[in-house]
C-alpha cells in the first residue's frame, strides 16, 4: 500500500485513501505528513518530561502546533515545506532534549549517551530495546525520510481499535492546534494547552495504554477544546468587539476585489488596513464570512460582504472572482490553471507554485493588493443578502426574545446543525433537512455547514430568524454558551433536558475537536454525518454509541422524527 489516511470525511470508500487522497494529497505529501507527525510525537516525549521539571520552549510549543495545524487535510499541499519542517523538527528534538538534560533532569552523573535517553523516557538501563524510536531515529538524507515514512504512518499501529484511538486524539490535537494558532495570533496562549497536545501525542506511542486509557485521553481532548475555543473566543471578541445581528451583501461592486478566505482574523484585519484607499474592495470566502459580523471590520466601507460559499465550491467562484485570492488557514482545493496565478497563501498554508505571503508584523499584503488592482472586478454570481452575528453575546441580548418564544411555544426545538460543507451529494440532506423541519424549529449555525441552507430564507419566529449562525466553526462554542446559558435561566439541572438536537455535518479534524468538545460537556445523542468517521473502529464506535448515544444519519423524514422523540 503506496499511502494510507483516513482523517476525513472525503476517505475513499469510506475507509481510506491509499492511492491518492480524494483531497488531491499525493502518496509522496502523505508519506512527509506521517514523518513529521511521527517527528512530533518523538519531540513530545522530550518536551512533557521538561514541563515536568518546568522547562518550556517556546519554539517547540509553536512548532508542534503548527506543525499539527499545517497536516490538517486541505490546508498544505507542499512537500518541500513538509520536508524542511521535518529537518527543523529533527532538530528541535535535539535542543529541547539537550535542555533537559543540561538543567539536570533527574539524569545520573557522567552518564554516557544512551543512559541519558534511558533516563529522559523513564527506563533502567538494560532496557535500551524500549527506547521509542520516534525520540532517537535519524536520517541523512529524502529517500531516507521516505522510506522511514512507510513504517511510521496509521497503519504502523496494529490493533484496529487502538489505531482508531491513536488517530481520533491526533485529529482532536490537531483541531486544536489551528484554533490556537489564531488565538496566538492575536497574543491570547495558554500554555496547558501546549502542554496536553504534547502529552497526546506521546500518548499515541506509548503501547501501555488500552483502550480505557486512550479513551480518557480523548474526552480529556475535549476539555481542552473547549479552553481552546473559549481562548479563541476571548481573543477574537476582545481585539474585534462582539459579532452583531449583520446583514451581509452577497452580491459584487465594480471595483475590484481580493477575495480573504480561512478562518485568520488578523489577516483579514491586516488586508483590511492595507486596502484602505487603494481602490480595491475586500470580500470574504466560505469560512471567512463571520468576519462580516465584528465591528471592528464592518467599519471599513471598501469591506463589500461575501462572495460565493464553502471550501468546495472555489474552482468555480475563484475563477469567476476574476481577482487575487488570499488563503488564509485550509481548505484549498487544487486550482486551476485559470487562476493559480491568482492565488496567494500565508500562515500554515501552501500549495506548490502558489505565491506564500510571508509572516511579518504586520504581514506585507502589498503585492496582493497592486495584483488586484490590475484585474477585472468580481463576476456577480448572486445578489442579496444573508443574516449572522448570533454569536453568544448577541444571542444573551436576546434572551428574554427567545425564552419567551419557547415558554409560549412558539419555538419547540433547537437544532445545532454546526460544522462542515463538503462536495459529496449526499449532503444535500441538510439543506433538505433545514427545508422539513417544522416552522417552530430554530437551526443553530457555525461552521460552513451552513452553506447548505443559509440562503433558504426559512423566514423567522417572532423576529428571531429561523437560521441563526454563531460564525466560524470554533464559535460552535458560542452555541455551547448559549445551551449553557438556557439551561440556568429554565432551571435544568442537565444540558440534555433542553430542547436542543444535535445533527452535525463533518467534514475534517477542527470538526473532530468540537465533537470531543462537546463529548466532554456531557451532550448526549450528537447525529454526525453524511458519514460516520472511517476513523472509528467498530468497537470504538460502539463505545461512543454506549455511552453518548452517538449516532449517523438515515433520511430526512425519519430523522426528524425520531430528533422529535428524543
Ligand atoms: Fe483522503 Fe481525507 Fe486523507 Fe485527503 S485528508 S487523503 S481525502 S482521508
Ligand atoms: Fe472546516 Fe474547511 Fe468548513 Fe471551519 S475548515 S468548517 S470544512
Amino acid at each position: 500500500m503506496s499511502m494510507f489516511c483516513y482523517q476525513c470525511q472525503e476517505a475513499a470508500g469510506c475507509k481510506g485513501c491509499t492511492v491518492r487522497g480524494v483531497c488531491g494529497k499525493t502518496e509522496d505529501l502523505a508519506k512527509s505528513q506521517d514523518l513529521l507527525i511521527y517527528i512530533l510525537k518523538g519531540i513530545s516525549i522530550y518536551s512533557t518530561k521538561a514541563r515536568e521539571i518546568n522547562i518550556v520552549n517556546k519554539d517547540v510549543d509553536k512548532f508542534i502546533m503548527e506543525s499539527l495545524f499545517s497536516t490538517i487535510t486541505n490546508a498544505n499541499f507542499d512537500r518541500n515545506i513538509f520536508i524542511d519542517k521535518i529537518k527543523t523538527g529533527l532538530l528541535l528534538r535535539e535542543e529541547i532534549k539537550n535542555q533537559y538534560v543540561n538543567a539536570g533532569g533527574k539524569l545520573p552523573q557522567n552518564s554516557t549517551w544512551v543512559e541519558k535517553m534511558l533516563s529522559i523516557v523513564g527506563l533502567k538501563k538494560g532496557e535500551e530495546a524500549k527506547l521509542p524510536d520516534a525520540a532517537v531515529w535519524l536520517a541523512n538524507n529524502v529517500e531516507e525520510f521516505d522510506k522511514k515514512a512507510e513504517t511510521v504512518g496509521v497503519l504502523a499501529t496494529e490493533n484496529e481499535d487502538i489505531r482508531s484511538l491513536r488517530e481520533l486524539l491526533t485529529y482532536g490535537i490537531k483541531g486544536m492546534a489551528a484554533y490556537m494558532k489564531h488565538a496566538i495570533n492575536l497574543n491570547y496562549n495558554d500554555e496547558n494547552i501546549h502542554g496536553f497536545m504534547q502529552k497526546a501525542l506521546a500518548a499515541t506511542l506509548d503501547d501501555t495504554l488500552g483502550a480505557e486509557e486512550l479513551v480518557s485521553l480523548a474526552l480529556e481532548c475535549g476539555k481542552y477544546g473547549v479552553d481552546a475555543m473559549a481562548l479563541l473566543d476571548k481573543a477574537n471578541t476582545s481585539t474585534y468587539g462582539n459579532p452583531e445581528i449583520t446583514k451581509v451583501n452577497i452580491g459584487t461592486r465594480n471595483n475590484p476585489g481580493i477575495l480573504i478566505s480561512g478562518h485568520d482574523l488578523k489577516d483579514i484585519e491586516e488586508l483590511l488596513k492595507q486596502t484602505e484607499g487603494t481602490g480595491v474592495d475586500v470580500y470574504t470566502h466560505s469560512e471567512m464570512l463571520p468576519a462580516n459580523y465584528y465591528p471592528a471590520f464592518k467599519k471599513y466601507s471598501h469591506f463589500v460582504g461575501n462572495y460565493g460559499n464553502a471550501w468546495w465550491k472555489q474552482n468555480e467562484e475563484f475563477e469567476s472572482f476574476n481577482g487575487p485570492i488570499l488563503m488564509t488557514t485550509n481548505c484549498i482545493v487544487p486550482p486551476k490553471a485559470s487562476y493559480i496565478d491568482r492565488m496567494y497563501t500565508t500562515g500554515v498554508t501552501g500549495y506548490p507554485g502558489v505565491k506564500h505571503i510571508e509572516d511579518g508584523e504586520p504581514k506585507d499584503f502589498s503585492v496582493i493588493i497592486e495584483h488586484a488592482k490590475k484585474c477585472a472586478p468580481p463576476t456577480e454570481i448572486e445578489k442579496g443578502e444573508i443574516i449572522g452575528g448570533f454569536a453568544h453575546n448577541q444571542v444573551i441580548a436576546l434572551a428574554d426574545k427567545v425564552v419567551e418564544a419557547v415558554k409560549s411555544g412558539a419555538i419547540k426545538r433547537f437544532y445545532v446543525m454546526a460544522g462542515c460543507d463538503g462536495r459529496a451529494k449526499s449532503r444535500n440532506y441538510y439543506t433538505e433537512f433545514a427545508e422539513k423541519l417544522p416552522k417552530d424549529a430554530v437551526i443553530l449555525t457555525a461552521g460552513c455547514a451552513k452553506y447548505k441552507y443559509n440562503k433558504l430564507n426559512l423566514g423567522d419566529i417572532g423576529g428571531i430568524p429561523r437560521v441563526l449562525d454563531a460564525g466560524q466553526c470554533n464559535d460552535s462554542y458560542s452555541l455551547v454558551v448559549i445551551a449553557l446559558k438556557l439551561k440556568e435561566v429554565f432551571g435544568l439541572s442537565d444540558i440534555n433536558e433542553l430542547p436542543i438536537s444535535y445533527n452535525i455535518a463533518w467534514y475534517e479534524q477542527k470538526a473532530v475537536i468540537v465533537l470531543l468538545a462537546l463529548l466532554h460537556l456531557g451532550v448526549k445523542n450528537i447525529h454526525l454525518g453524511p458519514t460516520l468517521p472511517a476513523f472509528l473502529s467498530p468497537n470504538v464506535a460502539k463505545v461512543l454509541v454506549d455511552n453518548f448515544g452517538i449516532g449517523g444519519i438515515t433520511n430526512v423524514d425519519d430523522d426528524i422524527k425520531m430528533f422529535e422523540s428524543l
